[in-house]
């Protein structure tokens, strides 16, 4: 939302460009007309803001790289201006800074403003709209191209529902999923495979000795975010992948739970491709499940796009519940042309937004391995 401070300096760009034009006749000509002319929402006194990308957050101090800056510039770090309010600055934010942009040791700049989001991953910490917990909408990251879903083949187990609930974020927010699937020397990728067949979902296989140019290609040029549980190897693969990365690695416990090695998200410049541009891979903490209380019960369908064809068939507000008997989907199954435990996942992610359903283990699909233990 423009505010009024941003209005009225609009107002003082319009007057002073026109009297400008009483003074020189080639400006009419060079100018863009009034309407094309793009808007800003820069403040005359931080016209000399510089363009930063934030690539970590700690206690209120943020790292930033200045855009255009090789792979050795230094590193800012920047405080937030009072002016932001109460608008937060996560990692992948583009924004603009003031002050002691150097660098140099001791020097702290100012985020004077937040550029336009071109996408945002949220997660809430569990699915419950009418509670504290569930409203507490987190912003990931801004700004990603590519959501990199990172589950483990074993070690821990892999979870259909958890990588579901993660479809259905990266498609609500507009980010391009990419399954990214490790430990691939400790079990096969069949089951999980199976299980999106229907999906043409992208999809790497990792083991510690494989080659990781696909997964390289796939990253060159983009901001790509990982997420999925602890110890699933998110941090040892961003180690494979920017070799002086130097991102902690933990032990997964007897229970197959890692105990969340890497505390805050971080972004990493990808060693440039032959001719290519550089990309980022964001590293973030292992979460334990993915609530998305924050995404509306029509915009769930999204995340199973296998599904979402066969609900023209549907009546009008039809709930997609087990119980609606003239929901399309059960004979969409029936039909063969989706998996019916595509289909029971679905039905259990509606169920637990509205309070049903097991919340300690929302993310457990009945197929998957150790699914019972
Ligand atoms: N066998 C095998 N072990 C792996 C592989 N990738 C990672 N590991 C091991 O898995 C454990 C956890 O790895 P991390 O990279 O710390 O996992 P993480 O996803 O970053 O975990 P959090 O930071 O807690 O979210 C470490 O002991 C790694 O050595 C793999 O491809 N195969
Ligand atoms: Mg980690």
């Amino acid at each position: 939302m423009v505010g009024d401070g941003d209005r009225q300096e609009l107002r003082a760009g319009d007057v002073l460009a026109t009297k400008r034009r009483e003074y020189d006749e080639d400006d009419v000509r060079v100018r863009p007309g009034r309407s094309s002319r793009p808007r800003t929402r820069t403040r005359p006194r931080h016209a000399d803001a510089v363009e930063g990308f934030v690539i970590a957050v700690d206690r209120g101090r943020y790292t930033c790289v200045l855009s255009g800056a090789g792979p050795d510039a230094p590193l800012v770090t920047a405080m937030r201006a009072r002016e932001l309010g109460r608008k937060s600055v996560v990692v992948g934010d583009r924004v603009g800074l003031v002050g002691d942009s150097s660098g140099a040791p001791g020097a702290l700049a100012r985020i004077v403003r937040i550029a336009e989001r071109t996408s945002v991953l949220r997660r809430t910490a569990d699915d419950d709209e009418t509670t504290a917990e569930g409203r507490l909408e987190r912003v990931v990251v801004a700004n990603a191209d590519q959501l990199v879903i990172v589950s483990a083949l074993a070690d821990p187990p892999p979870r259909t529902g958890f990588i579901d609930r993660c479809l259905v974020a990266a498609y609500d927010a507009d980010i391009e999923p990419l399954l990214c699937l490790t430990k691939a020397d400790l079990a096969g990728p069949e089951a999980v495979l199976g299980y999106y067949t229907e999906l043409e979902l992208p999809y790497v296989l990792i083991r510690p000795d494989s080659d990781l140019a696909a997964l390289r290609a796939l990253l060159a040029g983009r901001v790509s975010v990982m997420v999925g549980h602890s110890g699933v190897g998110k941090s040892t693969l961003v180690n494979r992948l920017v070799p002086d990365a130097e991102r902690a690695v933990g032990t997964v416990s007897a229970i197959g739970r890692g105990r969340h090695t890497s505390t805050s998200a971080v972004a990493l410049r990808l060693p440039a491709e032959p001719g290519g541009d550089t990309g980022w891979i964001v590293d973030t903490p292992g979460v334990r499940s993915f609530g998305l209380a924050h995404v509306s019960a029509e915009s769930l369908l999204h995340g199973f796009p296998d599904l979402v064809e066969a609900t023209v068939d549907c009546p009008a507000n039809c709930p997609h519940t087990a119980d609606e008997a003239d929901c399309a989907l059960d004979a969409w199954v029936a039909a063969g042309k989706a998996d019916a435990r595509r289909l029971a996942s679905y039905r259990r992610l509606l169920a637990s937004r509205s309070g049903e359903g097991d919340p300690r283990e929302p993310e457990r699909n009945p197929g998957d391995p150790l699914a019972g233990s």
